[in-house]
């Protein structure tokens, strides 16, 4: 580790450096283009006090300026990094003219820090400022956005890092902090009120009925399969709300034409620490020509696994070691779910150098098994029978009404699965069945009950919920008694991929690595698909419970977690 450190201080001092060589203008430190990576003396935020400062800027990116979010005037907003049990104050500062706040994802810590306006604080007012105070009981990849408005679509998100207490069990001589995003120069509010005109609206790719009858498309999708879809009046290339259409897709606050580049020597373990910061995209993850060891997911570590593509949904982090020996250039590609559109990006020995850029590939077709029938055998279905509003295969908590187009007949665990698209992509694509927690889980009591969640809704309308009902529709909390043991099962009766967010704990993914399953703190769920979790609530309080895609959010699929008795309180 000396010499890995040695090595680090070599690289600021030298041949490397990147002064001079990228725009400063609205970027961070860590963030700019032709940067050597994370070195010692890079300005980061760090240390017992910290001072952000929210604020308005206009952002720029293709030739075009718009109005962003930022924070210290930043898109996107700079990189903090922490220690594994030091104390911290974070001095947020709102120059906006609407509250704000922020919320630190995936960290463990006392609810009323936890950022979210109307369930863990009142919110940040304007021209005030709030203190976070909290201790750092954990290391790994992390990030950090407001809970306001619509504030992080706009640009405030940034990455934290937290550097372990102990040895780190993962060697590298290099780090790159790689954030995905997407930008849009349509307000959010535009966004929303085209898509509830029409579910569709950006979806510009779509497959016509008749061009699929036409044959147009045989080869992928069965004669059966066809006359399903038009049966149900569902489209099977809806994979995405929000698309190219609208989004140009970020890396580092970098267009794919700005092509953020980061530097590394060859032979070197390079270590990517990479966040999906997007409002409204999954990306799928590659550098053609390198291999990706996965050593850490949701900022905790997993056994290392080498694969050549990975998915990754909203808030999700992954850490890889990539070990380019060539001297060659090589292209990061993030393409979205839909491959409507990708960000790119750039990783070189040295500046000016480029890697060809792949084409996007072939847009991916829902199946059946998306439609929730995974379970069911093909060839004995009797299509007349079927009905996918039918309430009989639901629990009656589930509001069945005009929120929920369809309920998933026959879901079944997907978690073996690479996600939608690349299924058939010749390489090998991560699983989160191929996650190990490089630790032992904690807390080896069997879940004592099990609660089930329905992920609703309707697709036409843009409605979305948790068991049929929308937050505003004033949908009850979770309960979870103080360090209760419960095996959570998340239904997907929709024909889309949520990525589902737990506020202030962790959980296992129970992935079949009974005593080691991964510990994340969000979850993809396939289309008709099912994901369990085993959840300690050992986290006194209120906490948000909600799909990270921040349309679906605004639109209900949204809980609030309770976890009782608060200290002091009799239980
Ligand atoms: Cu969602």
């Amino acid at each position: 580790m000396h010499q890995l450190i040695e090595r680090r201080a070599f690289l600021r001092a030298g041949a490397l450096g990147a002064a001079g060589l990228g725009a400063a203008g609205l970027f961070p430190a860590w963030a700019q283009n032709g940067t050597p990576g994370l070195v010692p003396d890079m300005e980061t935020l760090s240390g017992a006090d910290i001072r952000l400062r929210v604020g308005h800027d206009m952002f720029s990116v293709g030739g075009r300026k718009g109005h962003a979010v930022t924070l210290n005037g930043v898109l996107p907003a700079p990189l903090i990094r922490l220690k594994e049990g030091q104390n911290v104050r974070i001095h947020v500062e709102n120059a906006l003219d609407e509250d704000t706040s922020i919320h630190w994802h995936g960290l463990l810590l006392p609810f009323q820090m936890d950022g979210v306006p109307g369930v863990s604080f009142p919110g940040i007012k304007p021209r005030s400022t709030f203190t976070y105070e909290f201790p750092i009981r954990q290391s790994g990849t992390y990030w950090y956005h407001s809970h306001s408005g619509h504030q992080e679509q706009q640009g405030h998100y940034g990455p934290l890092i937290i550097e372990p207490a102990a040895a780190d069990p993962v060697a590298y001589h290099r780090e790159h902090v790689i954030v995905l995003s997407d930008w849009s120069f349509l307000h959010p509010h535009q966004l929303i009120t085209r898509l509830k005109q029409e579910g569709g609206y950006f979806n510009r790719q779509k497959q016509t009925l008749l061009g699929q009858l036409s044959g147009a498309s045989e080869d992928r999708m069965s004669a059966k399969d066809r006359r399903m879809w038009g049966k149900m009046r569902m489209d099977p290339t809806d994979i995405a709300d929000v698309t190219a259409a609208t989004y140009t897709y970020l890396i580092n606050g970098h267009g794919p034409h700005e092509n953020w580049t980061g530097l590394f020597r060859p032979g070197e373990r390079v270590r990517l620490r990479i966040v999906n910061a997007a409002a409204m995209t999954i990306f799928n993850v590659r550098i053609p020509g390198l291999r990706m060891t996965v050593v850490s997911a949701d900022g905790q570590n997993v056994r290392p696994v080498t694969v050549d593509e990975f998915q990754i949904g909203n808030a999700e982090t992954y850490d890889v070691i990539v070990q380019p020996t060539e001297d060659r250039a090589f292209t990061f590609v993030a393409e979205s779910i839909d491959r409507s559109g990708m960000g790119r990006a750039t990783l070189t020995p040295r500046l000016g150098m480029r890697a060809p850029v792949p084409p996007l590939r072939d847009r991916p077709v829902l199946t059946m098994k998306d439609m929730g029938m995974g379970g069911m055998n093909h060839g004995a279905m009797d299509m007349r029978g079927m009905n996918m509003r039918d309430k009989s295969s639901v629990p009656p908590n589930v509001k069945v009404g005009v929120g929920v187009d369809a309920i998933a007949m026959a879901p079944v665990d997907r978690t073996g699965e690479p996600g939608i698209g690349l299924e058939n992509v010749g390489h090998k694509v991560l699983t989160y069945r191929d996650l190990v927690s490089l630790a032992p889980n904690p807390d080896a009591r069997p879940p004592a009950r099990t609660v089930e969640v329905h992920l609703t809704g309707n697709m036409e309308r843009f409605m979305w919920s948790f068991d049929g009902k929308k937050f505003s529709e004033g949908a009850e909390p979770i309960r979870f008694e103080l360090n209760e043991r419960t095996r959570v099962v998340l239904i997907n009766d929709s024909m889309m991929t949520h990525p589902i967010h737990l506020h202030g704990h962790f959980f296992e993914v129970v992935n079949g690595h009974i005593g080691n399953h991964p510990v994340k703190h969000t979850v993809m769920v396939l289309p008709g698909g099912k994901v369990a979790f085993d959840l300690t609530a050992d986290a006194p309080g209120d906490w948000a419970f909600h799909c990270h895609l921040l349309l679906h959010m605004h639109a209900g699929m949204f809980r609030v977690v309770t976890v009782r008795p608060l200290p002091g309180e009799a239980a």
